[in-house]
């Protein structure tokens, strides 16, 4: 009996404390806008596993997080924001998941559609669900790690200052960029507008679609570690339709969103080049 008793303590495993609410070595940091190969990325940060997913090895993350981030011909970003956001938001001690969502074809962009892909197909491929979804942007690298990627009370603004626009609020209601909700808020809201192809609104139309729930913005009371590196690309084509849509979000919500949203699935590609660990999840739309 003893011998049997020695088994079963030797293989049952602790279980692990939980994760600090915000460790304490946390600060600003650099963004390297350097070039680098995607290839390289992958095998730099072997503790991330297939699919972009990670959990800290030593304690229980309080926080179970999806980051979404639409996509469409911008390799070169993808390697720089994947090389800064997996130390990142490791060091922040959370369970996360990075799900790249690619629009495939030559349709103008619709970056509210791929969130909401995003938001259903990173549902189905976790047990028990994600809690909170961090909607962002690939061109901006957060240069504060005390920028918490957490899900508040309320739907929270993260990427207020960014330094292409000399760390300025562009207007008090912006949304865009960088956006915390949890998966209550954004079921509530119909998720984002399926309507929006092109540049611009998308993220106006959800702030609309936040008030009209009662509802409201949030942002870091120090609003100093909200800053963000933005990369260099080509101007967007803008959204010629887009003031237009916007008269009509708080009429058309529940019949445009997350319960109307219809896409086909291409291909679910988890990279693992060379038969090393991925760090993306690409579904194609
Ligand atoms: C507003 C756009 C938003 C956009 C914001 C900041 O004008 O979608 O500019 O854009 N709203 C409309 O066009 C109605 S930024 O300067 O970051 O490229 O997010």
């Amino acid at each position: 009996n003893k011998t049997i008793e020695k088994l079963i303590s030797n293989t049952t495993e602790p279980p692990l404390p939980l994760c600090e609410e915000t460790p304490s070595d946390l600060g600003p940091i650099m963004a390297n806008k350097t070039e680098l190969q995607l290839d390289y990325v992958e095998t730099k940060y072997p503790e991330v596993d297939p699919g972009g997913l990670y959990a800290p090895p030593n304690c229980t993350a309080r926080h179970r997080v999806a980051i979404i981030v639409p996509y469409r011909d911008r390799e070169q970003h993808l390697a720089v924001f994947l090389n800064h956001i997996h130390p990142f938001l490791m060091k922040q001690q959370i369970e996360y998941g990075i799900f790249i969502v690619e629009q495939y074809g030559n349709k103008a962009f619709n970056r509210a559609k791929l969130m909401n892909v995003g938001f259903v197909e990173s549902q189905k491929q976790k047990a028990g669900g994600w809690q909170c979804f961090i909607f962002h942007d690939i061109d901006l690298l957060p240069l504060d790690q005390r920028n918490l990627y957490h899900c508040p009370e309320q739907p929270r603004h993260m990427s207020a200052l960014i330094d292409k626009f000399n760390y300025k609020l562009p207007y008090k209601d912006i949304f865009g960029g960088v956006s915390a909700m949890t998966v209550e808020q954004f079921t509530k809201v119909n998720g984002f507008s399926n309507k929006y192809w092109g540049w611009g609104g998308e993220d106006d139309d959800m702030f609309r679609r936040l008030n009209k729930m009662n509802y409201h913005l949030t942002r870091y009371d120090d609003l100093s570690i909200a800053k963000y590196a933005m990369l260099e690309h080509k101007p967007s084509v803008a959204n010629p339709k887009r003031y237009q849509l916007l008269t009509q979000t708080s009429k058309i919500l529940k019949s445009d969103g997350l319960s109307t949203l219809k896409y086909k699935l291409v291909k679910n590609l988890c990279l693992d080049v060379g038969g090393l660990r991925s760090a993306v999840d690409k579904t194609r739309l």
